[in-house]
């Protein structure tokens, strides 16, 4: 990775890297150079459960080991190199589905506040939404108001966290072929903080050590999360910030202004933004910027707060996961405000070569050097009042090595929320997923790939993303995308309609006559519960098979880097999703946990891991898994509808 080039293939990247070079400012990319990854750590064969070890059980490299080898390869306590592996392994998952769900519940706590009037600065924006989920929960509508309606739907989703028994209510949205499959396998979720403290309690030392055991708790505890905490998330943001319709925005480095009060919200909550993107717009804010010499003030997004943002208002993106300093190093950053989760610490360093205020904005994510101003839900303008004119105070501090790389941006369409799916292949009045499953069936459309996850400095920035959606579209995938991985492909130019140019002459066909790009923003990473809806609205239109796993369809991480990814890739697999992740894989040493993830699952749930880090052999694999489920269906010869007509009936009697 020494050369420039094999850091990032953005160029407003690759100047802003040059630039931080001139500027003295260490980033992720030097620190990536300075820092190889443990092999033993990354293989998953370290354990650190106890104060015995660390033990390290690496597979031996680079010749067959003998059955005696294998038996020695133990920690101190005795745990094989399997429980070693799996444990870990599930405990990346437990982090995740930790980190989603802990959002999901501040999400409730938010949309309870709003519920119960204990806020005047939101108001329940998607009624529609709010009482189809009433219905969905069994909720009574009668005459009661929207309000109170509400504040049943918050509490009966609040116990979804501590519930002890039974299991989470959104599992029900499922075909009934994957809830039979959960409960045989016995990994329905029964709470989600349960399946969570479950994990941790069965990977402390000396307590499950069967690996096959491990890992089906390593499904219920990420379905806890896909299922739970995270749809919960995704379905009360809507209701109470609006369900994302199609909307246009631009993305990257170039969407800072040099003249204006640039702010960046990073993070992945979204009430913090949502508040930031009012007050932004005050014209007495406005007004106290230009009083401090700028023209105006800029509203960017980082990370999944911007994905949020982007959806609901069009707020534009300065970028992912991996521009979250070099944004700084433009110099034109006055603030950026934090929140929580895939905040690289290396921000507060960045900011010390700049002028640059970071402010942590939750009790949960302190961090040494940023500054603290505490978020309130109840009085939220305010406090993004707070935030907003500790950013425009610190415009005349700017330093004299402002660059922004201004011609580094691009348009693209996101807001695709399955409602919108929904409505723009069906229509307002016959709203439905049967035009993209006709289209599946007469083979305009090959399938469906998930392309979701983060950036990971040990691959070239974005490139395993955008090579690999290039290759799906013109092999006629449609590509359902999130998180920063959805940043990538709108930086390069492929959510607009005009990238139909891109796809082969199917999927251009489809493309052309609905008006969508041939790859489709979904939202945020707790937003991949859209997707499992759709997989499932899909199934339930009816022509793809009676489960999840029927569908040729998959999914991919390319680019993945965080605990979150990997709960969201289990859960996706327990789902039926042949799933390939890129970059590395955390159980690569020791064969028998990978066999299990990489094969033993399909026979249990339908869907599989897979490890894969080259983007073409990536979208090999995925198109081969659409092949096969495509064969398994009938569909292998592409065919038209046939329409009877009245002969054609009389001939058929
Ligand atoms: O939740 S894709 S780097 S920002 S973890 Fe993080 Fe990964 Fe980006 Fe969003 Ni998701």
């Amino acid at each position: 990775m020494a050369e420039k080039e094999a850091k990032s293939i953005d160029k407003a990247n690759l100047e802003m890297i040059d630039k931080a070079a001139k500027d003295g400012c260490n980033i992720v990319f030097d620190r990536a150079e300075a820092m190889k990854p443990c092999p033993i750590g990354q293989e998953g064969s370290c354990c650190s459960v106890c104060a015995m070890g660390p033990c390290r059980v690496p597979l031996p490299k680079g010749k067959e080991e003998t059955p005696e080898e294998k038996k020695k390869r133990r920690g101190v306590c005795g745990a094989t190199s399997e429980t070693i592996a799996a444990r870990n392994f599930l405990r990346k998952i437990a982090a995740g589905s930790a980190a989603h769900s802990d959002h999901g519940r501040r999400v409730v706590e938010a949309f309870l506040a709003i519920a119960k009037g204990e806020t005047k600065d939101f108001v329940l924006k998607d009624e529609q939404k709010l009482l189809q989920l009433a219905l969905d929960l069994g909720i009574e509508i009668g005459d009661r108001s929207n309000n109170e309606i509400a504040v049943e739907v918050g509490e009966i989703l609040m116990a979804e966290f501590g519930k002890q028994e039974g299991e989470l209510l959104f599992l029900k949205r499922a075909p009934l072929k994957r809830q039979e499959i959960w409960h045989k396998l016995g990994v329905a979720p029964r709470g989600i903080d349960r399946e969570v403290v479950e994990a941790m309690h069965r990977t402390h030392m000396g307590v499950d050590q069967d690996y096959n055991n491990l890992l089906l708790q390593g499904s219920r505890c990420a379905l806890a999360d896909g299922w739970g905490g995270s749809m919960i998330a995704t379905d009360l943001q809507d209701i109470m910030f609006g369900t994302p319709a199609p909307v246009a925005s631009q993305i990257n480095l170039g969407v800072l202004k040099e003249d204006e009060v640039n702010i960046i919200i990073h993070g992945h909550e979204p009430h913090l933004a949502e508040a930031l993107a009012v007050v932004c717009q005050e014209p007495e804010m406005i007004k106290y910027a230009k009083s401090k010499g700028a023209n105006g003030i800029n509203l960017a997004g980082m990370c999944c707060t911007a994905n949020e943002i982007l959806m609901r208002h069009g707020v534009p993106i300065a970028g992912n996961y991996l521009q979250q300093e070099t944004a700084i190093v433009t110099g034109a950053v006055e603030a950026m405000v934090v929140d929580v989760q895939c905040i690289m610490q290396g921000i507060v360093e960045a900011a010390t070569c700049y002028h640059t205020k970071i402010i942590t904005t939750d009790p949960r994510a302190k961090i040494q050097g940023a500054t603290h101003l505490e978020f309130d839900d109840i009085h939220a303008l305010d406090s993004a009042r707070k935030m907003l004119k500790m950013a425009i105070d610190n415009f005349p501090n700017r330093k004299k090595n402002v660059y922004i790389p201004k011609e580094q941006k691009a348009d693209m369409i996101a807001g695709f929320s399955h409602e919108t799916i929904n409505y723009l292949l069906g229509g307002l009045y016959r709203a439905s997923y049967r035009p993209l499953n006709d289209n599946i069936i007469n083979g305009r459309i090959r399938g469906l790939a998930g392309v979701v996850g983060c950036n990971n400095a040990r691959v070239t920035h974005d490139e395993v993303h955008v090579t690999l959606c290039k290759e799906l579209i013109k092999n006629d995938v449609l590509v359902l995308q999130t998180g920063c991985s959805a940043m990538a492909t709108a930086k390069a130019g492929l959510m607009v309609p005009e990238a139909a140019k891109y796809c082969g002459d199917g999927l251009r066909s489809v493309c052309e006559t609905v008006g969508i790009p041939p790859v489709l923003h979904m939202g945020s990473c707790v937003d991949n519960s859209r997707i499992l809806i759709a997989a499932t609205a899909v199934v339930k239109d009816g022509g793809l098979g009676d489960d999840i796993s029927d569908l040729p369809a998959a999914g991919v991480a390319p680019e993945w880097m965080s605990e979150k990814a990997l709960s969201i890739g289990q859960y996706f697999v327990s789902s039926g999703v042949y799933t390939i992740f890129g970059v590395n894989w955390p159980t690569l040493g020791n064969k028998e946990v990978t066999d299990f993830l990489f094969k033993g699952m399909e026979g249990l749930y339908g869907g599989m891991w897979d490890f894969e880090p080259d983007p073409y052999k990536q979208a090999k694999l995925v198109i081969d898994h659409i092949d096969k489920k495509r064969k398994a269906l009938g569909l292998d010869k592409a065919r038209e509808r046939v329409l009877y007509d009245m002969s054609m009936r009389q001939q058929l009697d």
